[in-house]
């Protein structure tokens, strides 16, 4: 509509295509299937890793090394899919692999980067926790230092991947200063565990899970010392919101283009849905975010690969591009009628997946209140 891609460089079309026949010819075959039994599929995140899309900012360590706007292509492309695929691709790479590369030791790196970026384990990442979701300040899961490395109490809840997770970074308070610090731990370690959560109405083909640690004992060598602070999982969150704000533009596309196509066939009071203007004036509306929200995101991730990004606009994107893609998914929805309810149509399983990002890596409200903070130079999170 407004013409994105006379703003993309030739290697970053070519990595879009890349991915979008991935996930067209790939992945959309299988969705109703991972929909419908909630299994996760472990193929998915091996076949992303031979074409170069897990970790791709990352140089080095087998990783692509491509621009922010190539990785918002590609999850823009995963999203037009499923919004649960981009989840199972985006925690690896913003919410592990970065991290890792961020924070880590070299001896990390070299240890769980060329496997994170082929697929062959998978990563989680634990800050959520059952008493505190947008406030982690509050956290309760806690680091206590012993001989020979910490010991990690605590539980995080609603982790995407966690119940198939190779290697988790947890962040925990550390008793003995009281900062929030990123450890990694690794399955099997003894003391923790990490079951599914069952029976999600969002999100059902990437599983989510709980994490419980009853004093998992973790050397010296797990801790990822460049981070300390809060500073240390919202600069991880500032990747992987910045990667939604591409993703969800891509699932609400295929929201308005399978409207389009079904008010196009189907005829009521003898003409097509398309003719009446309330059908015109949904799709329409819903095109036009699609158009801005894609401008805006390209706009903050080419800030961001010249170092010019504030954190505050990758709220921007977060907040408008997730509030518009759950709003319009929801407006285009009514043109299927009763169809609606069936999901071979597609568009009511984005609208349900289309909840859950509006609320994860911070909700619409809580980036509200960043940039309301921002702008008044008032905090209404609490007193
Ligand atoms: P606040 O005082 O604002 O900040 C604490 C420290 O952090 C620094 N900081 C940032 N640094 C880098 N980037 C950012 N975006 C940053 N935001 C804050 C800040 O400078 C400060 O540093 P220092 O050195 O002064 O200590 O902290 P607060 O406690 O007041 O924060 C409140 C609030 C609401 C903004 C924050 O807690 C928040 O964003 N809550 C939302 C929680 C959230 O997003 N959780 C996400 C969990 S992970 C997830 O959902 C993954 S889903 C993945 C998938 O499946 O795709
Ligand atoms: P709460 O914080 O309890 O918020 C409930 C409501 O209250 C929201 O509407 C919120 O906006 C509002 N609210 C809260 N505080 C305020 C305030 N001060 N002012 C005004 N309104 C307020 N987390 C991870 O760490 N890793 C993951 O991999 C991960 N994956 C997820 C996958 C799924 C499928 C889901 C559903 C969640 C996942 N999360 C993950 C957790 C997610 O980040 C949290 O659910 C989210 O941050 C919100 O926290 P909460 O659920 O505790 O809600």
């Amino acid at each position: 509509m407004l013409n994105l891609e006379s703003l993309l460089t030739d290697e970053e079309k070519a990595i879009r295509d890349t991915a979008r026949e991935y996930c067209q010819e790939k992945l959309l075959p299988r969705v109703l299937h991972g929909w419908r039994t909630e299994e996760f599929d472990p193929d998915v995140l091996p076949e992303m890793g031979k074409l170069g899309l897990l970790g791709p900012t990352i140089d080095g360590y087998g990783c692509a090394g491509v621009s922010s706007v190539a990785y918002g292509l590609i999850q823009r492309e995963i999203e037009r899919v499923d919004s649960g695929y981009r989840s199972t691709a985006s925690v690896q790479s913003s919410l592990v692999m970065h991290p890792i590369h961020e924070f880590g030791t070299d001896a990390q790196k070299e240890r769980f980067l060329p496997p994170l970026a082929k697929g062959e384990i998978v990563g989680a990442f634990g800050l959520t926790e059952p008493n505190h979701g947008s406030d982690p300040a509050g956290m309760e899961t806690t680091a206590e230092e012993v001989d020979g490395g910490f010991v990690l109490n605590g539980s995080k809840t609603w982790i995407s991947n966690a119940p198939v997770a190779d290697v988790f970074v947890i962040w925990a308070k550390c008793k003995w200063d009281g900062k929030i610090r990123g450890f990694l731990l690794e399955k099997g370690m003894k003391g923790l565990t990490a079951p599914p959560i069952k029976n999600k109405i969002a999100l059902r083909v990437s599983l989510t899970g709980s994490i419980f640690m009853d004093a998992v004992h973790i050397p010296h060598s797990a801790l990822l010392q460049g981070a300390s602070g809060l500073g240390g999982p919202f600069a991880c969150l500032n990747s992987a919101r910045f990667g939604i704000s591409w993703g969800v533009m891509g699932a609400l596309e295929d929201c308005v283009d399978r409207a389009l196509e079904y008010a196009l066939e189907r005829r009521q009071f003898g003409r097509p849905l398309a003719s009446f203007q309330l059908v015109q004036k949904k799709l329409v509306d819903a095109q036009t975010e699609v158009a801005l929200g894609l401008l805006a995101s390209l706009q903050v991730g080419r800030l961001k690969d010249s170092g010019a990004l504030a954190p505050n606009m990758i709220s921007v994107v977060k907040k408008n591009n997730c509030g518009k893609a759950l709003l319009h998914a929801r407006a285009v929805l009514d043109i299927f009628g009763g169809n609606a309810c069936a999901d071979e149509y597609h568009v009511g399983r984005h609208a349900a997946n289309l909840q859950v990002t509006n609320t994860y890596e911070g909700t619409n409200d809580i980036h509200a209140l960043i940039l309301g903070r921002s702008m008044t130079g008032i905090q209404a999170f609490a007193n």
